[in-house]
C-alpha cells in the first residue's frame, strides 16, 4: 500500500510524462512545418514512448489500489529558433525528468517503499538512456548540423533512428 505522499508524487510524475509526450508531439509539428521530416517522425515516435512512460505509472497506481489522477497540463512551447536550440531544450527537459525520478527514488527509500523502489528502477535506466541519446544528438548537431547540408544529414539520421525504434516496437 502506498503512502498518500507517494500517491501524490506518482500522480505528479504522470503529469510530467504526459507533458513530455505533448512537448515532443508539438516539437514534431514544428519540425514538419519547417521541412525536417526525419526529426518530425523521430519526435512523434518519442512522444508515443513518453505516453507509455505515463501509462506505466497510471497502471502501477491502479495495481496498488490507489487512483491515478491526471493533473492539469501546461501548454507546450510552439516556436523554436533552430533545430539545434530545440534539441538543447530536449536535453535540458530530460535532465529535469531525471531529477524528478531521482526525487521519487529518494522518497521510496525514505518511506521503505521497496515495491515502488523496484518499480522505479526501470525509469532510472530509461533516463540514463535518454540523456545519453539526446546528449549525443546535441553533440552531432553542433558538429555538423548548423548549415543546410549538415541539417539535411541530421534530419536523415533522425528519420533512420525513428524507423529503427518503430521496428523495435513492432
Ligand atoms: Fe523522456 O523519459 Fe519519460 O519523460
Amino acid at each position: 500500500m502506498l503512502s498518500n505522499n507517494m500517491i501524490t508524487k506518482l500522480n505528479e510524475q504522470i503529469g510530467v510524462e504526459f507533458e513530455s509526450s505533448n512537448l515532443y508531439l508539438q516539437m514534431s509539428a514544428w519540425c514538419a512545418f519547417k521541412g525536417f521530416e526525419g526529426a518530425a517522425k523521430f519526435l512523434s515516435t518519442h512522444a508515443e514512448e513518453e505516453r507509455m512512460h505515463m501509462t506505466k505509472l497510471f497502471t502501477y497506481l491502479g495495481e496498488t489500489g490507489a487512483m491515478a489522477v491526471i493533473p492539469a497540463l501546461s501548454k507546450p512551447q510552439q516556436e523554436y529558433d533552430s533545430l539545434a536550440a530545440m534539441f538543447e531544450q530536449i536535453l535540458k527537459h530530460e535532465r529535469f525528468v531525471t531529477a524528478k525520478i531521482n526525487d521519487l527514488v529518494a522518497l521510496s527509500y525514505e518511506e521503505k517503499d521497496y515495491s515502488t523502489l523496484n518499480f522505479l528502477q526501470w525509469y532510472v535506466g530509461e533516463q540514463h538512456e535518454e540523456e545519453s541519446l539526446f546528449s549525443s544528438l546535441v553533440d552531432k548537431i553542433n558538429l555538423i548540423g548548423h548549415d543546410g547540408r549538415g541539417l539535411y544529414l541530421i534530419d536523415r539520421e533522425l528519420g533512420k533512428q525513428a524507423a529503427m525504434s518503430a521496428g523495435a516496437q513492432n
